[in-house]
């Protein structure tokens, strides 16, 4: 039900009904999601006036120098979570293990899981281009009543309830789909009220903007190499613009409104490529496919791939469906 200018509050209870699970808890968790935003955005927005940007020193276990504000918003996500007593566990990036949320009664009635990239992008933290917070949400397969394994977090991708994201941009907006639809909300900071600004976002069939880190070029695989060519020849609707922020939420935020597709493939300098299968490239791929995208590995669809690591990489290739499936003839044709 799309009633334009409702709040995110408004319309996740409005549209409680017509999830399948409809508890209520996935609704309050995504209101916990939602006030972590807020706060998070708050200390994104003044990053540059404290002394809360610059490494805190600890190397995370992605062997990346951890920003402070990549601690703050772990802690403030993993915080909001475990306050609301509606998630039995939660993974992060920024956490080398899962956390078994205790509920407050210890009985782990809880039925859902998530999993965060608090704040992807962290790199561009110091250089105030935006950066983003990523989510994918689970229910349990393990028993209720006991605590949550590592096997309730190595499910497929095709099993999320929900997925979405916070982008700190020009405005922060918070764009999630819960199997119906993809929807954009972004924040009245005055007010602190999210609004539904983009509803129903999908992202064009094709597009003319490629975002990959072409620093990288040498070591891709030659299929990669031939499709980096194609879009930079003179026919048709060619070349493409490239546009790479280097932050994975804001290139796959503009590809989605523009029209484009987003690369890390594997190469020889990262076998798995760099994104992370389980709180980057499964959520945005969910959220993908549910705007009418598409998302691969370049010859899996990213939710069938079965993962078996907590931290596992895998490449990525997502974004206007016909610019992913010609990227993957070429990476079939290069076999
Ligand atoms: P590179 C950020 O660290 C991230 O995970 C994505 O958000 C981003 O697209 C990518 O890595 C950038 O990686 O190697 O091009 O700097």
């Amino acid at each position: 039900m799309i009633k334009k200018n409702q709040t995110l509050g408004e319309f996740i209870i409005g549209n409680q009904a017509s999830f399948k699970y409809s508890s209520g808890e996935l609704s309050s968790l995504l209101n916990s999601i939602r006030l972590a935003a807020k706060v998070v955005n708050h200390e994104v927005n003044k990053a540059g006036l404290v002394d809360i940007i610059g490494a805190a020193g600890d190397v995370n276990i992605q062997g990346e120098n951890q920003q402070k504000l990549d601690v703050y918003a772990n802690d403030k996500f993993i915080q909001t979570l475990t306050n609301r007593n509606i998630v039995c566990g939660i993974a992060s990036e920024e956490e080398d293990d899962f956390i078994s949320i205790n509920s407050i009664d210890e009985n782990h009635q809880n039925k859902y899981i998530v999993l965060i990239d608090p704040l992807d992008g962290s790199s561009n933290i110091d250089v105030n281009v935006s950066v983003g917070t990523i989510f994918s949400i689970y229910r349990r397969v393990t028993p209720v009543g006991t605590p949550v394994t590592l096997e309730d977090f190595l499910q497929k991708g095709n099993q999320q309830v929900a997925a979405g994201y916070v982008v700190y941009g020009t405005s922060t907006m918070l764009v999630y789909t819960t199997g119906d639809g993809v929807n954009g909300f972004t924040l009245n900071p005055a007010i602190g009220s999210f609004y539904l600004s983009h509803p129903n976002m999908e992202f064009p069939e094709s597009g003319t903007i490629y975002s990959v880190n072409e620093g990288n070029y040498i070591h891709f695989p030659q299929g990669i190499k031939n499709y980096i060519k194609y879009c930079q020849k003179e026919e048709d609707d060619r070349p493409y613009t490239s546009r790479y922020i280097g932050s994975l939420v804001s290139d796959f935020h503009r590809n989605m409104i523009k029209g484009g597709i987003y690369l890390y493939p594997k190469s020889s300098l990262n076998s798995n490529g760099k994104l992370r299968l389980l709180y980057e490239c499964n959520p945005m791929a969910f959220i993908a496919e549910q705007a009418n995208g598409k998302a691969s590995d370049g010859f899996t669809r990213i939710l069938d791939i079965q993962p078996t690591e907590l931290h596992e990489r895998v490449p990525f290739i997502c974004g206007s469906r016909n610019m992913v499936e010609t990227c993957e003839s070429f990476l079939r044709n290069a076999q």
